[in-house]
């Protein structure tokens, strides 16, 4: 894959976003979906037999199996927490928390050169893997009524990346890469965002919710509704964002699920903002030695982590935005 060129850094660096279509290719998405089906066949017979579920939908294709199952759970992270490639941020880590940390991910996303070409282009060539990640599966909001969403099913709320660091890493250079596997519309729930407001300072975020700390937004009111741009891009391309980029998504109103990753990377050496959760070196001229390219150390890391953080009891991360817990704003 090409560098960008100078018009796309232009705009990326006047607009703090950048749509790059077609960098995925077929044989990256095949791959991908393959593992995300073969997570559903492990899992599913275990919610069966805990009586979670009463059936294993195999007649459906992943989409309707996935919505079907979510539908059916109360827990919807009974199965969800299976697919995202990071741990979950609680206060307190089960022994057991999963997450996928399988060899396609590691290979056709977080270490696929065509992503590892386009990030160089933006923070150079001593790209860190980032350990702040997630995968978006959402159904259909209608598939979902009744249920507690999050940004991980449902609409993303209003939010700066650079808000979910911890405040000793603000002055890192992250970028943000968000990945569709699926096209990505306004109906079915695109990301939207504020041309311009990387230029500005971070803004007011109010705290997250009980299950969640990373659940942080911005409240729609310090949002310039006139500004708001939707981020449209089809299934294998990419959006970035400058980690101070205003952004978030629209609720899915199509009938499919729209499925993504985002992934993160930042310059080598610098802290991450997540330190209690490992990120790993993806590409450096410096030291071409560190390159981790053993998919199967990367997840050995990241279940080591879960039992380090399960025995030590209470997790701390992330108290930035506690003091806003009481603002009128955030209620
Ligand atoms: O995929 C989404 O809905 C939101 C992703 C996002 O906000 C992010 O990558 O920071």
């Amino acid at each position: 894959m090409p560098k960008l060129t100078q018009e796309q850094l232009t705009f990326f660096n006047n607009n703090g976003y950048l749509i790059v279509e077609n960098v995925l290719n077929e044989n990256d998405i095949e791959n991908i979906r393959s593992e995300y089906e073969a997570i559903l066949d492990r899992e599913v017979p275990k919610l069966i037999a805990t009586g979670q579920l009463s059936q294993d939908y195999s007649s459906f294709g992943f989409e309707e199996r996935y919505t079907k199952i979510l539908q059916e759970l109360d827990d919807m992270y009974a199965i969800y927490q299976h697919l995202d490639i990071s741990l979950p941020l609680l206060h307190s880590m089960d022994a057991d928390a999963s997450l996928n940390a399988g060899p396609a991910v590691f290979k056709h996303l977080l270490s696929n050169p065509k992503i590892l070409d386009i990030a160089e282009s933006i923070i150079g060539p001593e790209l860190y893997s980032n350990p702040v990640q997630h995968t978006r599966i959402k159904p259909p909001q209608n598939a979902l009524a009744n249920k507690a969403l999050d940004s991980n099913i449902a609409r993303t709320g209003w939010h700066q990346d650079e808000a979910v660091l911890t405040d000793d890493a603000l002055d890192i250079n992250m970028l943000t890469v968000w990945v569709a596997i699926t096209d990505a519309t306004e109906e079915n729930g695109c990301m939207v965002c504020v041309p311009g407001s990387h230029k500005d300072a971070v803004s007011m975020h109010c705290p997250g919710n009980s299950f969640s700390s990373a659940e942080i937004f911005i409240p729609d009111e310090l949002i310039p509704q006139e500004k708001i741009t939707p981020m449209p891009v089809k299934k294998g391309g990419l959006v970035l964002l400058h980690q101070l980029t205003e952004h978030g998504s629209l609720e899915n109103n199509s009938q499919q699920i729209r499925w993504s990753f985002d992934l993160r990377y930042n310059v080598i050496g610098q802290n991450s903002g997540r330190e209690i959760f490992p990120g790993f070196v993806a590409r450096s001229q410096k030291h071409p030695e560190e390159v981790l390219t053993d998919a199967q150390v990367w997840a050995e890391e990241w279940f080591s982590t879960r039992d380090q953080l399960a025995a030590q009891g209470e997790v701390a991360f992330n108290e930035r935005w506690k003091k806003f817990n009481r603002h009128s704003l955030c209620a």
